[in-house]
């Protein structure tokens, strides 16, 4: 029985569907988007549909599912999601949606159980989706196989779990492939998460990756993060000084003696990885430039190992150092409202209060969180007035955001000119 699925309605977004496509084709290209693109309820549904409910996301890490029936859930635009851990070490995804009338199942962040149970009216599944027990008699008729729960796209690799609601997710394998070869010597089956933030920005999301994806603002905001960071990360960048160039040279030839891949990798404009070297003699972006937990991550024998940045659009980047890892999550909450999620990863038998003090390891990234997000909050504020218009991105320090929003705007063309509405 194929019941209506989708609304019979026509589709409210029709018009913005074509407005926004023509704003897409419209566009100077390296200055910042039109306005609606960072405030119009219309533009962040397209972004929803388009954007987050057809990529690969990042979700979190396959260390927080130790065993089977952990589980952790995220919010999508309006569909709530669940990854869990089953049988076997296999990971699944699920619309966190009951097939009886609807109720969310899991309502925790995070947690552990034996099936998943609805809270409403107790109906059962088991951890790979399958409907166990449907409670009150629904009748001689009633097939349980028909109403397990609706599977989410789910992928794991490098120990980053990703998931797309996509019937049809873009290719991202090579990308998978080489983010387990670049994180092989951390050993991600081995760490932990040793602390972690949210923190929700009164800013588009967009707002919230374009500030990251540039250091422009980085001398004038960030005097934590510039105790370790480097504000450029690639030799072909103009502004590279030849004492940078050799350092880079020095430390490539270090990492390379030691095994650990640094070469520079990118998968069009979504996926960027790349080992980038830190302040001369820094070590870890702590305070001090220390490692930050006395043991070293996987089978690393070096504390000296820059920072191995990866970026995965549209919603991660991350920096991993010889003894921690930062992680780093988007995900949009309105128009104007984002939830950052930040984790520290060290490694799993690490002590705390012996080997590692959370607090004193979180420091940098919640100063230059908290930064970033009063940056991205003032950038919407100037943006909602009537008189803000485009302006100009350098393209000696704002390359990357650059590279972020064109993207962006040809990745939500592409499917806003692919599909033409048609619900009937
Ligand atoms: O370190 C980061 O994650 C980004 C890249 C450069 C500046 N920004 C803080
Ligand atoms: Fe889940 Fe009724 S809505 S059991
Ligand atoms: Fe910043």
């Amino acid at each position: 029985m194929d019941l209506i699925a989708t609304s019979a309605l026509d589709d409210p977004l029709a018009a913005a569907r074509d407005a926004t496509a023509d704003m897409l084709r419209q566009r100077w290209r390296t200055y910042s988007l039109p306005q609606p693109f960072y405030n119009d309820p219309r533009v962040f549904a397209l972004d929803i549909q388009e954007i987050f409910t057809q990529e690969w996301l990042f979700v979190g890490m396959t260390c927080e599912l130790p065993a089977k029936g952990n589980y952790l859930t995220a919010q999508i635009g309006d569909n709530p999601i669940i990854v869990v851990r089953g049988d076997q070490g296999a990971i699944h995804a699920f619309h966190n949606v009951c097939r009886h009338r609807g109720s969310r199942l899991c309502t925790q962040e995070k947690g552990k159980v034996a099936k998943l149970v609805c809270p409403y009216h107790q109906w059962t599944y088991e951890l790979d989706g399958r409907l166990l027990f449907a409670g009150q008699d629904m009748g001689e008729d009633f097939d349980l196989s028909a109403h397990g729960l609706k599977p989410v796209a789910v992928k794991s690799a490098g120990g980053f779990i990703f998931i797309s609601l996509a019937e049809q997710p873009p290719a991202i394998d090579d990308f998978l492939a080489t983010l387990d070869e670049y994180l092989a010597p951390y050993e991600m089956d081995n760490v932990k998460v040793a602390a972690e933030s949210n923190i929700v920005e009164q800013a588009n999301w967009k707002l919230v990756l374009e500030n990251n994806r540039e250091c422009y603002h980085c001398n004038g905001a960030h005097p934590e993060l510039l105790n370790s960071l480097i504000e450029f990360d690639d030799t072909d960048d103009p502004r590279a000084t030849p004492a940078y160039r050799d350092l880079v040279a020095r430390q490539q030839a270090h990492w390379e003696r030691l095994q650990v891949p640094w070469a520079l990798k990118h998968f069009g404009k979504r996926n960027r990885l790349t080992r980038t070297p830190m302040i001369d003699g820094v070590m870890s972006m702590t305070m001090d430039g220390k490692p930050g937990c006395g043991k070293l991550m996987g089978s690393l024998t070096s504390p000296d190992l820059g920072s191995l940045r990866i970026l995965h659009l549209p919603n991660s980047w991350n920096h991993f150092m010889g003894d921690h890892a930062v992680v780093f999550r988007v995900l949009p909450l309105g128009p104007q409202q984002t939830l950052v999620t930040t984790k520290w990863l060290v490694r799993r038998d690490a002590q705390e209060g012996v080997d590692y003090d959370p607090q004193w390891l979180r420091k940098v990234w919640d100063a230059t969180n908290d930064q970033d997000r009063q940056l991205a909050e003032e950038n919407q504020r100037g943006i909602n007035s009537i008189a803000y218009q485009p302006g100009p991105y350098s393209e000696t320090y704002e390359f990357g955001v650059i590279d972020f929003v064109d993207w962006y705007s040809e990745t939500l063309l592409s499917r806003l000119d692919a599909e033409a509405p048609s619900l009937h």
